[in-house]
C-alpha cells in the first residue's frame, strides 16, 4: 500500500502564494494596451482604485516592493543624502544594497523594538545641518515590519514620528509591502495611516495574491513623474501590465479582509508550538501573518531543522542560528495549520 501523497505546506513567504482560477480568469479577460504611453486601461484602473484606497491622488504600477522602495528612495534623495530606516527593515537587509548602489544613498539604521522606531529614536538620528555633517534627507518606516514578526506600527508612534519629520522639513516614505495586514489586524484605514507619509508602497503580490506587482501612491504628482522616470531608467517600466494589473485589481477587490484569516492561522500555529517540547515562541508577539520561533536545544540549528521538514512536506526559513520564520497566506487553509504543527511536533520527537 502506497501513502497518499500530502500537499505541500509551504510557510516560506506569503510572497509563494499563486494566482486562483477566479483570478486568471480576470487576467484572461484584461483590456491592454501600452502603459509606457499611458494606454493601458487596466493598468489606469488599478492605478486609480489603489491611489483611492490609501486615500492619495495618483499611483504608479512597478514590479516588485524593491522597485517600489528603491524608486522612491531615489526620488526622494540626492546622491551623499542620508535615510534614516530602522536597522531590521526590509531596505536595510533584503535589497541588496540597491539604495547605495542605485541612490547613491546611506542609510542611518535605528534599532528598533520589534521593528518598530519611536520617535525620539528618529529625531536624535537626524543629522545638524552643518559644514560638515551628511545631509538627512528621507524617513522610512516598515508597516507591517516583517523581520520585527509581521509588527503593526502604532498610529501614535507614526503620528509622533511626522511631527518630527515636519519640524524638520524630512519627507516620509512607508515600506507598506504588507499595509493591509496592519489595516486588518489594527482597524486603522489604509489612508490614515498613508495620511502621514509622502509616498506608500504595498504589495499585491504578497498576501493579497497577486503574481506580481506593487503601488506607489502619493499626492504630489510632479514626485510621481520624477519616479515615473526613474521607473523607465531602472527597467522597471512595462508595456501591456494590463494582464498583472487585472490580477492587482482583483486582490484589492477580494483579498484584503480575509487577512483576518491569516492572521488567525498564525495566532493558532503559535499556540500549537508553544506546546511542542524543543521549540520557543512567544504568542503574544503575533500581531498578524508572520511568526518567529526558536528551536530549542542542542540538537538542531535552524537551518537543519528546516532541511529536516522539508522531506515531510512543510517548507519554512531559517533566519538566525536557531530562529525559524513562518508565514500565513491565502493558499494555507485551515486544516494545514494542525498538520504543519505535528509535523514539527514529530521531527523534533525523532
Ligand atoms: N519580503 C520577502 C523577502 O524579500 C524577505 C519575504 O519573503 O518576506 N518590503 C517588505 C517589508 C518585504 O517583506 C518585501 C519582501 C519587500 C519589501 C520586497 O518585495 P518584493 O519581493 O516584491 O521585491
Amino acid at each position: 500500500m502506497t501513502d497518499t501523497p500530502q500537499p505541500i505546506i509551504d510557510l516560506r513567504s506569503d510572497t509563494v502564494t499563486k494566482p486562483s482560477p477566479a483570478m486568471r480568469d480576470a487576467m484572461a479577460r484584461a483590456e491592454v494596451g501600452d502603459d509606457v504611453y499611458g494606454e493601458d486601461p487596466t493598468v489606469n484602473r488599478l492605478q486609480e482604485a489603489g491611489a483611492a484606497l490609501v486615500g492619495k491622488r495618483a499611483a504608479l504600477f512597478v514590479p516588485s516592493g524593491t522597485a517600489g522602495n528603491q524608486l522612491c528612495l531615489r526620488a526622494h534623495t540626492e546622491p551623499g543624502h542620508e535615510v534614516i530606516v530602522e536597522g531590521a527593515s526590509h531596505i536595510v537587509r533584503y535589497e541588496l544594497g540597491a539604495a547605495a548602489a542605485l541612490a547613491g544613498v546611506q542609510l542611518h539604521w535605528v534599532p528598533g523594538r520589534r521593528g518598530l522606531m519611536t520617535a525620539e529614536q528618529v529625531e536624535a538620528a537626524i543629522r545638524p545641518k552643518d559644514a560638515y555633517s551628511i545631509q538627512s534627507a528621507l524617513i522610512c518606516l516598515e508597516n507591517t515590519h516583517n523581520a520585527g514578526g509581521g509588527t503593526v506600527y502604532p498610529l501614535a508612534t507614526i503620528q509622533a514620528i511626522r511631527r518630527v519629520a515636519s519640524v524638520h522639513g524630512l519627507p516620509m516614505h512607508l515600506d507598506g509591502a504588507r499595509l493591509f495586514n496592519a489595516v486588518v489586524a489594527s482597524g486603522v484605514s489604509a489612508a490614515d495611516y498613508a495620511r502621514h507619509f509622502d509616498t506608500v508602497t504595498f504589495c499585491l503580490s504578497k498576501g493579497l495574491g497577486a503574481p506580481a506587482g506593487s503601488l506607489i501612491a502619493t499626492d504630489d504628482r510632479l514626485l510621481l513623474e520624477r519616479i515615473r522616470r526613474f521607473r523607465r531608467m531602472y527597467g522597471g517600466a512595462m508595456r501591456q501590465a494590463g494582464i498583472l494589473a487585472a490580477a492587482g485589481l482583483y486582490a484589492l477587490e477580494h483579498n484584503i479582509q480575509r487577512l483576518a484569516d491569516d492572521h488567525a492561522h498564525a495566532r493558532q500555529l503559535a499556540a500549537r508550538l508553544q506546546q511542542i517540547p524543543g521549540i520557543s515562541i512567544d504568542p503574544e508577539t503575533v500581531d498578524t501573518n508572520i511568526l518567529f520561533f526558536d528551536v530549542i536545544g542542542a540538537k538542531w540549528s535552524a537551518k537543519e531543522f528546516v532541511a529536516a521538514l522539508k522531506p515531510h512536506g512543510l517548507l519554512l526559513n531559517a533566519v538566525g542560528a536557531c530562529s525559524c520564520r513562518a508565514v500565513t497566506h491565502l493558499d494555507v487553509p485551515t486544516e494545514a495549520i494542525e498538520q504543519a504543527a505535528e509535523k514539527i511536533a514529530r521531527v523534533l520527537d525523532r
